[in-house]
């Protein structure tokens, strides 16, 4: 059998741990998707369209480390490039492969389908550079093992999506075998110097302050350093708190962990003690008019030491081309035998309100958010991943009280709504061992709704709550607008549609607390497939942070152009 590019792509994929790739068909790729297809241990699979396939990708990322998805050209790649944006914004190595126009026509003046209708193919190329860290276009046998590896590589040390379109015609070309993967794997180690002279530095800060805090950003997980981080707050022994986008990034059953610090709507006591702290140590932090609730949280100046994934800055002194985990474990070895600074945990456990008991409602009431919120936490277990999406999910999601081990997966700094739906489907074929539910406004469910139709296939015992407050409530809180009504949808009754003739997804409709616990035994027992629970709750039955904060962002949305 003549190895081929497709191969040489296909081997790269399944050496860098993945074990599957997502993909839809069209004539671009078709042949591609026959190489991949021959590739051991490198399963293909499909999507209903574009956009999903990426945001599956993305999903599998989440839990693999990286992700792939392939697709034809234009017409389906700017769908996956909205999904690439958001791998880009969510610290994702996610790899693009489009099919792209056969080589002899490149140049040629031929217009070809797919295409805008001009000779010039050339623009989606100039719109995935804008999207990823590393963007290819092989239109020859002979570049493709250095393009291939250049685009993955890159997407591996970056954390960041990468972008490679193939020539239709030269993916069944003769191509060598790829060595190890230790070349595409392998990354540039810490500068010695500037590494010893941050540790310095970040001492010097510790050293300086009484009551140092920690704050765990989103990119923690990008940077490999979530069992760091703890070590660093077992030596420093101060109080942890961890952003929103970075919740369960930082174990919530940690002594030192006082909640989400998110400006006024933090976890109860988390805003007081980050405000009574005289030093925050930042891990990879993203500070956005959402994490900074409309710019009134903001974490910046003097007491404030930044610890990014290749950046230091503290004590008005900036180093790059250091790894975190490096700095890390250099500063833990540095702060070792030294008196511990818990002066913030001391406060803490002295100021943190005593938690309220979760009541119980009526079964028969009708169904309200804190009935349907108490419900879906019982079900945490420390094999379970939740993924939230935008919308009031986000807020509920924030409330939950995660054993060991569980995570929670949110797509706050792309923020696209329906993205939830193909991550949790990506997320399910990378993980099917874990307990994966997924907590979907009916709003965002309209986007990508199609795609359980793929869990059905699969038989992913996923289980979806998806939450009928008929409309955008989180619109509806931050501005509204008859724009914020939507067409009401049967959600439970799709569950029939997306099995057809062979399919054992279950959909249940809940309008009380009863109902609600009878289906999700029923998802529980339900072994074979998907479960949808819908839960009909009312339009303004949502938590008390997604007003608060709503109110914030909207502040900040509205401020007038500044007088120049
Ligand atoms: O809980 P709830 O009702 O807020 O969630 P639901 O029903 O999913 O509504 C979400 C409403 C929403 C919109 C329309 N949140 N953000 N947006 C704006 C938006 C529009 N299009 C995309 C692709 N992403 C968005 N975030
Ligand atoms: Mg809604």
């Amino acid at each position: 059998m003549t190895y081929t590019v497709g191969h040489y792509l296909g081997e790269r994929l399944a050496q860098i741990g993945l074990k599957d790739h997502f993909a839809v068909a069209g004539d671009y790729n078709l042949v591609l998707l026959d190489q991949l297809l021959e590739i051991d241990g490198l399963r293909q699979v499909y999507c209903c369209n574009e956009l999903n396939c990426g945001f599956s990708a993305e999903g599998y990322a989440r839990a693999n480390g990286a992700g792939a998805a392939v697709v034809t050209f234009s017409v389906g790649a700017l769908s996956a490039l909205n999904a690439i944006g958001g791998a880009y914004a969510e610290n994702l190595p996610v790899i693009l492969i489009s099919g792209a126009p056969n080589s002899n026509d490149h140049g040629s003046g031929h217009i070809l389908h797919h295409t805008i209708g001009t000779p010039d193919y050339g623009y989606q190329l100039e719109i995935a550079k804008r999207l990823t860290c590393a963007a290819v276009s092989i239109t020859s046998a002979g570049d493709a093992p250095v393009l291939i590896d250049h685009a993955i590589r890159t997407a591996l040390r970056e954390k960041k999506p990468a972008y490679i379109e193939i020539a239709c015609n030269v993916s069944s070309q003769p191509c060598p075998r790829p060595g190890p993967a230790g070349a595409i794997l392998a990354d540039a180690p810490s500068d010695p110097d500037t590494l010893k002279l941050a540790i310095d530095e970040l001492a010097d800060f510790i050293a300086a302050r009484r009551k140092p805090i920690m704050l765990v950003g989103s990119r923690l997980r990008a940077a490999g350093c979530e069992d760091a981080a703890i070590r660093l707050a077992d030596t420093l022994g101060c109080v942890v708190t961890t952003m929103a986008a970075a919740k369960s990034f930082f174990p919530e059953d940690h002594p030192a962990y006082a909640g989400t610090y998110w400006g006024d709507v933090s976890s109860p006591g988390a805003q007081q003690i980050f405000d009574w702290a005289d030093g925050v140590l930042c891990l990879t932090p993203v500070f956005n008019d959402y994490s900074t609730v409309g710019w009134t949280a903001w974490p910046r100046g003097d007491n404030v030491a930044l610890m990014d994934t290749r950046h230091i800055a503290a004590g008005g002194k900036a180093f790059d081309g250091v790894h975190l985990r490096d700095v890390i474990e250099g500063l833990i070895a540095r702060l070792k035998g030294q008196p511990k600074k818990d002066a913030t945990l001391v406060e803490y456990r002295r100021i943190k309100p005593p938690e309220a008991p979760v009541a119980v409602a009526d079964p028969s009431a009708p169904l309200v958010r804190a009935e349907m919120a108490r419900q879906i936490q019982g079900l945490l277990t420390s094999d379970t991943s939740v993924i939230a999406e935008t919308g009031d999910s986000w807020f509920n999601a924030m409330q939950m009280k995660l054993p060991r081990g569980a995570r929670v997966e949110l797509e706050m700094q792309w923020g696209h709504i329906g993205w939830s739906v193909p991550a949790t489907f990506g997320y399910a074929v990378a993980a099917p061992e874990r307990r994966i539910i997924a907590m979907i406004g009916d709003g965002s469910f309209q986007l990508t709704a199609q795609e359980v139709a793929q869990m059905v296939r699969l038989k992913l015992p996923v289980i979806i709550f998806l939450v009928n407050n008929r409309g955008y409530t989180i619109e509806v809180q931050i501005h509204d607008g008859p724009y914020n009504n939507i067409k009401n949808w049967d959600y439970a009754g799709l569950m029939n549609v997306f099995n057809a003739e062979d399919g054992h997804g279950k959909g249940f409709r809940a309008t009380t607390g009863a109902e609600m616990e009878k289906a999700i035994a029923a998802a529980v027992a339900n072994k074979e497939g998907p479960t949808l629970i819908e839960c009909v709750i009312d339009r303004d039955d949502c938590t008390s942070d997604l007003i608060s904060w709503g109110r914030r962002v909207a502040t900040a949305n509205a401020r007038p152009p500044a007088v120049r």
